[in-house]
C-alpha cells in the first residue's frame, strides 16, 4: 500500500500542477530548443471559444530523433530493437537500433528526394513488416506526418483515407501473408490510386516493398513511373539524414477512426506531448527496462501499434517482438513458442485473442516454457472476468499483474490502467488514471457525479497526448467531443466507478460497435449494405459475440418485389467487405420487411438491438411505434 500512497501524492500533483509535472519528466528527452516557461495553454470548454490544447510550447524536437539516435548516441546501437516473427515458422530477423537508424536514414532521404516536405501527409497501406514501424520513423524524422491505414482496410477505405489527407506519396508491399492466406495488398493499393484519380486527387508516387514471401514482383501489378520498387531504391539512398527539428505542436500523425455518424475523423496527434506521454505510460504501466523483451500483438494500423509498438517502446530504448503473424497459426501455440523463444518479458494483446486462444485448451500454453512473462496487458475491449483468469493463471502462471489499459485512438496513450504492484488488480475493471488524467463520471445531463456511480465517461482537463484535431474539420473534433458535455472531453463510453474508485468501462453509449477490439460505426456499415442496389434501408447494431465480444448485427429491408436469398445475404456482405474491408462483415443478415421508427421516422434501435439479442421480452416502452408489429414481424423472421 505505500506504493499507492506515493502514487497519490504523485497524482495530486500530476493534476494540480500538469504543466510543472510533465515538464520535469520531459528534461529525459532531447528536445533541440527547450519550452517557454509558460508552456501548457488550453481551452477545454466550448463556451469559453474554440477548444485548443497546447503543451511545451515554444520547444522543438524529433520524435524519431529521440527513438533512435539518443540511444545510439549513448553507445546502445548494438542494442537489438527488434526482433521480427514472420508469419510462417523460422522466418525472422533481428535489428539493432543502430541498424533502425541506418534504415530509417534511408527511407527519410527517399521520401525527401521524392518531394516530401515537412507537413505533408505520407499514406501508408503495409504489413506488420519491420519496414512499417520504420516507414512511420522515417516520415517523424522529416516533419511529414504520417497516416498509416490498417492492411485489412478495402481499396474504398483506403482511397478515402489518401483523399482527406491529400497524401502524394503511398508506402505500400507487394502482399503479404495472413496465416495460410496470401493478400495481393498492391492490387488493393493500386484500385485505392484510381479511385483517388477518378475524385481529383493524384498520388504522384507509390513505394512498393517486395514481400516475395506472400507475392513475388512477377506477380505484382507496377506502373513505371509512378511506381518504385523499396529495396532497390532505399538501398541506394545514403544512410545519413538531417532530422528536421519540428515545433511540439507539429502534427506527428493522423489515424482514421470510427464514430457514431459520418465517415471515419482523422484524429490528429502533435510531437512534443505525445512523445513523453507515449514513454512515461510504456514506462510506468508495462515496467519497461532496458534489457526487456517486450511484445505488443498489436498492428500499426491501429492506435495500439502507434504508442505502444512504433513509439513507446523505442523511447524506452528496449528490445521488442514485431509479429506479422496470427495467433493461431501454424498452431494455438504460437505465441507462447515466441516468449519461449525470445524470453518475452511482457505481453500486449487484446481480450478477443484470449479468448479465442481459451478455446483451444490450456496445452497450448503448458507445452511451452513461459517463465520470462513479468507482466500482461489488454486492451481494446473489456475483458470478461473469464478471460482475465485464464490469462492470469495459464498464462502468467499466477505470478504476472495484468495492466487492462483503457484508452483509446484519441486519448493517444493509456487514461485507466493498473500500475503494476501498486495497487489490487480487480478482473475487468481498467481500475485508477493514469498521472494526468482526471476522469468524471456524468450523468445524462452532464452533472458530475460522485463516489460510487454509474454513468458516461468524460476527461476534465487536457493530458499531453490529448488529440488536437479532427483533420481538415475542427468543427466536428468541437461538436463530436467536446459538444456533448461543455467542460469536458466526452469519451462515448459509459462506465461505473466502485466503492474504491476504481473504474469499470462498460462499453460504448453510441452507435459504435467494438469488433475484437476494432472500432466500426454502425452508420459506416449501414451506408455500405445500402450501396448495394437491392438494399432499400440497413439498419445496424452489436450484439454479444463468444469471442469477438461484440458482432455485427445488420437488419435489411430489400427492394420493393425482391425476394429475400442466400445469394443476396452473400452479395450484401461482400458489399461491405469492399466498402470498409472484411473485419466489418456481418456476422448476421436479418430480413425486415420494415424497421421498428417512431412516428417522427427515427428508427429504434434499442428494439433492434433487444430482438438481435433475444430479449424482446425485455423490449420496454414501444407505444411511441409508428407501426407496433413491426416487432414481432421481426421476432418471427430471425434466423430466417
Ligand atoms: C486503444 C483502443 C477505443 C474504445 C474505447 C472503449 C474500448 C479500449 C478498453 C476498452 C474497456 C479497455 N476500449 N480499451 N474498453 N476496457 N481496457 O482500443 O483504441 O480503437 O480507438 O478504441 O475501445 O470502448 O472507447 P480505439
Amino acid at each position: 500500500m505505500t506504493l499507492k500512497v506515493s502514487y497519490m501524492a504523485l497524482y495530486k500533483r500530476s493534476i494540480e500542477d500538469p504543466a510543472g509535472f510533465w515538464a520535469e519528466i520531459a528534461e529525459q528527452f532531447h528536445w533541440e530548443k527547450k519550452w517557454e516557461p509558460n508552456h501548457m495553454r488550453y481551452n477545454f470548454d466550448v463556451r469559453e471559444g474554440p477548444i485548443s490544447v497546447e503543451w511545451f510550447r515554444g520547444a522543438t524536437t524529433n520524435l524519431a530523433y529521440n527513438c533512435l539516435d539518443r540511444h545510439v548516441e549513448a553507445g546502445r546501437g548494438g542494442d537489438v530493437c527488434f526482433i521480427w516473427e514472420g508469419n510462417d515458422v523460422g522466418r525472422e530477423k533481428t535489428m539493432t537500433y543502430g541498424e533502425a537508424l541506418d534504415e530509417v536514414c534511408r527511407l527519410a532521404n527517399w521520401l525527401r528526394a521524392a518531394g516530401v516536405k515537412k507537413g505533408d501527409a505520407v499514406a501508408i497501406y503495409m504489413p506488420m513488416l519491420l519496414e512499417l514501424p520504420l516507414a512511420m520513423l522515417a516520415c517523424a524524422r522529416i516533419g511529414a506526418v504520417h497516416s498509416v491505414v490498417f492492411g485489412g482496410f478495402s481499396a474504398e477505405a483506403l482511397a478515402g483515407r489518401m483523399e482527406d489527407c491529400k497524401a502524394k506519396v503511398l508506402l505500400t508491399a507487394s502482399g503479404v501473408m495472413r496465416g495460410p492466406k496470401s493478400i495481393e495488398l498492391k492490387k488493393i493499393a493500386d484500385k485505392a490510386v484510381d479511385m483517388c484519380t477518378k475524385a481529383g486527387h493524384t498520388v504522384e508516387s507509390v513505394l512498393v516493398y517486395e514481400n516475395d514471401n506472400a507475392v513475388g514482383a512477377a506477380d505484382c501489378p507496377f506502373t513505371p513511373g509512378r511506381d518504385r520498387w523499396w529495396q532497390s531504391e532505399v538501398a541506394a539512398q545514403p544512410d545519413r539524414c538531417p532530422v528536421e527539428w519540428v515545433e511540439s505542436e507539429h502534427p506527428l500523425f493522423l489515424l482514421y477512426t470510427s464514430g457514431s455518424t459520418g465517415k471515419p475523423k482523422g484524429v490528429l496527434h502533435t510531437t512534443g506531448g505525445y512523445m513523453v506521454y507515449a514513454a512515461t505510460t510504456s514506462r510506468h504501466v508495462f515496467g519497461m527496462q532496458r534489457g526487456d523483451v517486450y511484445w505488443c500483438t498489436a498492428d500499426c494500423g491501429w492506435i495500439t501499434g502507434h504508442s505502444y509498438l512504433a513509439y513507446g517502446p523505442l523511447l524506452n530504448g528496449v528490445t521488442q517482438v514485431v509479429f506479422e503473424g496470427v495467433p493461431t497459426h501454424p498452431t494455438p501455440a504460437r505465441c507462447w513458442e515466441v516468449v519461449q523463444q525470445h524470453r518475452v518479458t511482457q505481453f500486449y494483446t487484446a481480450p478477443t485473442a484470449i479468448r479465442s486462444l481459451i478455446g483451444f485448451g490450456d496445452q497450448w500454453v503448458k507445452q511451452c516454457d513461459t517463465s520470462s512473462l513479468r507482466l500482461l496487458g489488454s486492451v481494446g475491449e473489456p475483458i470478461n472476468p473469464e478471460a482475465w483468469r485464464w490469462y492470469h493463471e495459464v498464462v502468467g502462471g499466477g505470478r504476472c499483474p495484468i495492466v487492462d489499459t483503457w484508452w483509446q485512438t484519441e486519448t493517444g496513450g493509456h487514461m485507466i490502467t493498473p500500475l503494476p504492484g501498486a495497487w489490487e488488480e480487480k478482473p475487468g475493471s481498467a481500475t485508477l488514471p493514469f498521472f494526468g488524467v482526471r476522469p468524471v463520471v456524468l450523468d445524462e445531463k452532464g452533472n458530475e457525479l460522485q463516489g460510487e456511480a454509474e454513468g458516461v465517461l468524460a476527461i476534465a482537463q487536457p493530458w499531453p497526448s490529448t488529440l488536437r484535431t479532427v483533420y481538415g474539420d475542427h468543427e466536428r473534433y468541437q461538436t463530436n467531443y467536446f459538444g456533448p458535455f461543455p467542460g469536458y472531453y466526452f469519451t462515448g463510453d459509459g462506465c461505473r466507478r466502485d466503492a474504491d474508485g476504481y473504474y469499470w468501462i462498460t462499453g460504448r453509449v453510441d452507435d459504435v460497435i467494438n469488433v475484437s477490439g476494432h472500432r466500426i460505426g454502425t452508420a459506416e456499415v449501414e451506408s455500405a449494405l445500402v450501396a448495394h442496389p437491392a438494399c432499400a434501408e440497413a439498419a445496424v447494431v452489436g450484439y454479444d459475440h463468444p469471442i469477438k465480444g461484440q458482432g455485427i448485427y445488420a437488419y435489411v429491408t430489400l427492394m420493393g418485389g425482391l425476394e429475400p436469398s442466400k445469394e443476396l445475404k452473400k452479395e450484401l456482405v461482400a458489399s461491405v467487405r469492399s466498402h470498409i474491408g472484411a473485419f466489418a462483415a456481418p456476422d448476421v443478415i436479418h430480413w425486415a420487411p420494415g424497421l421498428p421508427k417512431t412516428r417522427s421516422g427515427k428508427i429504434m434501435r434499442r428494439v433492434l438491438r433487444k430482438i438481435a439479442s433475444k430479449e424482446e421480452d425485455q423490449l420496454g416502452d414501444i407505444s411511441t411505434l409508428a407501426d407496433p408489429g413491426v416487432v414481432q414481424q421481426l421476432v418471427e423472421l430471425r434466423g430466417k
